[in-house]
């Protein structure tokens, strides 16, 4: 259905009812290192998959989304490190600009070469302010992407940056500490970006635990974005899904 999947990180906002997103690597997928990930996912009622890496080694994309596909109707969401991370068999995309960076190509550049594309496919696109936050390690989104996070602890460059991209009528925007970070972005800035713009707010990076997923639902973020610690401990997912789905169910109730 169009806009089906914008639908559910409006609803996320509008109600409270906060959501998941779980990150696969299309790579590991093909080593079936994710089955077991994939399976707890299911039965966690988590909201989202999304797609995707920085770099991509292998070319097991259709075959990643083809394999989930014929185990659930979770919405799958193509996250691309690169405009070549495309397959018509996702449900949706974030179409990304990285704007909390000064590389033109992928503010605008990329995007240019990929919209023809993107207009013919069946995809639903959700155009997206990528905001990269240090997350006290050298990512590899900052390495490929060559720009600079913004530092840990400026929340008004944060604020200020994802207020520009919701006037620029983007539709959601992407905070990330970036996988594997040291530190998750900080809650204080959740706090006043989510002050700050009405469009949905997803937060991922190095978030490892179901307190932290809380915290960051708490804080402000719409849908929370985990990656790395599932592919160490895949029975994560349930305790995380159930501190992101439980603080929604305090939200109705208030
Ligand atoms: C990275 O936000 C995602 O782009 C998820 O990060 O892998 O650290 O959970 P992690």
């Amino acid at each position: 259905m169009q806009d089906d999947i914008y639908t559910r990180f409006v609803e996320a906002k509008k109600t409270g009812r906060k959501k998941l997103a779980v990150l696969i690597d299309p790579d590991k997928v093909r080593l079936g290192n994710v089955d077991a990930l994939i399976e707890l996912s299911i039965r966690a009622e988590v909201d989202f998959f999304f797609i995707g890496g920085s770099l991509i080694v292998n070319n097991w994309l259709d075959e990643c989304l083809k394999s989930i596909k014929g185990r659930c109707d979770i919405p799958l969401i193509l996250f691309p490190g690169d405009s070549f991370q495309l397959s018509y068999r996702a449900d949706g995309l974030l179409f990304l600009s990285l704007i909390s960076g000064r590389n033109a190509e992928l503010l605008i550049g990329k995007h240019v070469i990929t919209a023809p594309y993107l207009k013919m496919s069946p995809l639903e696109i959700i155009s997206t302010g990528y905001m990269l936050i240090d997350g006290g390690i050298a990512t590899t989104v900052s390495y490929i992407s060559n720009t600079s996070p913004i530092p840990h602890d400026k929340e008004d460059i944060a604020a200020c940056t994802a207020l520009a991209g919701e006037m620029l009528g983007l539709k959601a925007i992407y905070m990330d500490a970036g996988s594997g970070a040291r530190e998750p972005v900080s809650l204080e800035m959740i706090e006043s970006v989510s002050g700050t713009v009405s469009i949905p707010l997803i937060v991922g990076g190095g978030i490892r635990t179901a307190e932290r997923a809380r915290q960051t639902v708490e804080a402000g973020a719409d849908i929370v974005v985990v990656g790395n610690a599932f592919e160490s401990d895949p029975s994560l997912v349930v305790s995380i899904a159930d501190a992101v789905h439980s603080y929604s169910v305090g939200a109705d109730a208030q």
